[in-house]
């Protein structure tokens, strides 16, 4: 399963996938950080479709069509905004890593790139942030062996070092080598 997993440092926007993963806000009306960097990137093509879907809960996922970008589709994830962690944040983020998944489960999606949701503006811890993405990541490609490839994009690198921990750990990764790792 390992071999099913990549932790790469670099930028959502460019990753040439089935669909990347867009950590949203409850209104997919778009906002700053990937968010930004990916309606960008994508065109106003996207807000407009975003628009027809009339928002998104905290823990939920939409899908759209990439357009401009060089991924097909893009999923429009809202984790949760981190409150001290005594307000369901955990299961909130796991939850959007489960929606995620139920959409990639749903489509023909083989390989998906996603970002490290809530730990930018939603300032989630990014070690708690990062075990639980990697936890639910290794449940779904457990019985879903359709999903080729999942694919950490990492924007800085206390996010990188710490997908690489807990991929090592939790599924017996020792090294990035050959999948575009920190230079
Ligand atoms: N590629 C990969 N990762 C990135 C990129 C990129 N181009 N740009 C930033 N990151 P954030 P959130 C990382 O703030 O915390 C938006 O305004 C960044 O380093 O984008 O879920 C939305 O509209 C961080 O680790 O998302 C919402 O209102 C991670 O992406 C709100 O922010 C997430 O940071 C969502 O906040």
């Amino acid at each position: 399963m390992a071999d099913r997993v990549q932790v790469i440092f670099g930028d959502i926007t460019q990753q040439a996938v089935d669909a990347i993963v867009n950590a949203a806000n409850t209104t997919l009306q778009g906002g700053g950080g990937v968010d930004g960097a990916i309606h960008r990137e994508a065109g106003p093509h996207l807000v407009w479709e975003c628009r027809k879907l009339g928002g998104c809960p905290t823990g939920g996922a939409r899908i759209t069509k990439g357009y401009y970008l060089a991924a097909k589709h893009v999923i429009h994830a809202v984790g949760p905004i981190w409150q001290g962690g005594t307000a369901g944040e955990d299961e909130l983020l796991a939850r959007a890593y489960r929606s995620v998944f139920e959409l990639v489960a749903q489509q023909d999606i083989h390989t998906v790139a996603i970002p490290s949701i809530s730990t930018g503006a939603y300032r989630f811890p990014i070690d708690r942030a990062a075990r639980i993405a990697v936890r639910e990541t290794r449940l779904f490609l457990e019985r879903h062996p359709q999903l080729t490839e999942v694919r950490f994009v990492c924007y800085d690198r206390a996010n990188y070092d710490c997908y690489v921990a807990e991929v090592a750990e939790v599924m017996g990764k020792r090294s990035t080598e050959g999948a575009g790792g920190l230079n």
